[in-house]
């Protein structure tokens, strides 16, 4: 394992001492913006968490190694390459990538596998993955919900993203037994929007209850994490009813092409991207940075 991990020195110092870290995910570098805003804004999130009092460590497998922490030159030729080339990695597909010495990008649910092995327990994204429309038929939920159920990280998040089925992502989480934490307001975020019309099931305004919250779990052996939904900010969002077209729209293309399983997220955000003239994306560069700042407030108090 100790030949499997290599940790940033800024990152392997902090655990050391017992700093605050915060882990950051890849596949939202290279599949989820396009290049250089990915680049710019991979390096801002990381500004963000330290400007927040902790340290940032990037999370990708980069020839068969998990990097925990990655430096400038790692991060640039990662945001540089086409999503097409590195591969997007999951739990089912993570230690086929290290096995074979490949590069891939973490999801939420690789880089929580790989934040726990690390000793990290906070991380920081956009959107979770969850269920997508029409999974009574396609069977589409992401492997995030699950990781949530299993993995002890809490995972600070915008919501899940408007293009999926809100009320069956909740619907899952709560069988899974996965905490479901508000922060700011009762209803659950809808990533670009603050509303989603739905009521979040837990909310906490205070980083150190976040922080307590994950210590009870530990306490009582619950396995899993928890998933804490900050809404983006009031003057960055794209009201819920400009979103709910350009959303429908998207699908609608998906269909009509016949997009499935690992394409769908990344060809419904670059679609919504291009229909908001841009504005999609600067909401997502909003939402990630506001939440790499809360996650920095709950490492530190859970350090
Ligand atoms: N957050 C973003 N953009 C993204 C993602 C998160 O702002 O692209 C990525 C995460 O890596 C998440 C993935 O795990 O989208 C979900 O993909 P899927 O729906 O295929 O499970």
């Amino acid at each position: 394992m100790k030949d499997l991990l290599v940790f940033a020195p800024e990152v392997a110092n902090a655990l050391a001492t017992g700093a605050p870290v915060v882990a950051l995910e890849s596949t939202i570098i290279t599949h989820g913006m396009p290049y250089p805003q990915n680049l710019e804004v991979a390096r801002k999130v990381e500004t963000t968490v330290r400007e927040a009092g902790a340290v940032p460590a990037t999370i990708a497998i980069i020839a068969g190694k998990i990097h925990i922490g990655l430096d400038d030159e790692t991060l640039e030729s990662l945001a540089a390459t086409p999503g097409s080339e590195v591969m997007k990695l999951s739990r089912a597909d993570l230690a086929a990538c290290l096995a074979l010495g490949r590069t891939g990008a973490t999801t939420v649910a690789a880089t929580m596998i790989c934040a726990e092995l690390a000793g990290i327990h906070v991380f920081a994204t956009g959107g979770i993955g969850g269920v997508h429309r029409g999974a009574e038929l396609s069977f589409d939920v992401s492997a995030d919900l699950h990781e949530l159920a299993r993995t002890p990280v809490t995972v600070v998040a915008a919501g899940a993203k408007a293009i999926l089925d809100l009320p069956k992502t909740l619907e899952v989480l709560e069988t899974l037994g996965v905490p479901v934490i508000a922060v700011g307001q009762d209803q659950l975020p809808a990533f670009w929007s603050r509303e989603s019309g739905l009521a979040a099931p837990l909310r906490m305004d205070d980083p150190a209850q976040i922080a307590a919250s994950a210590r009870m779990r530990a306490a009582l052996g619950l396995d899993g994490g928890q998933l804490v939904v900050n809404p983006i900010p009031e003057t960055d969002e794209i009201p819920r009813s400009v979103m709910i077209p350009v959303v429908e729209q998207a699908l609608a293309e998906a269909a009509e092409q016949g997009i499935a399983a690992k394409s769908v997220t990344p060809f419904l955000l670059q679609r919504i991207f291009e229909l908001t003239d841009g504005r999609s994306l600067d909401a997502n560069i909003a939402l990630v940075l506001n939440n790499a700042r809360l996650a920095a407030r709950i490492a530190t108090a859970m350090a």
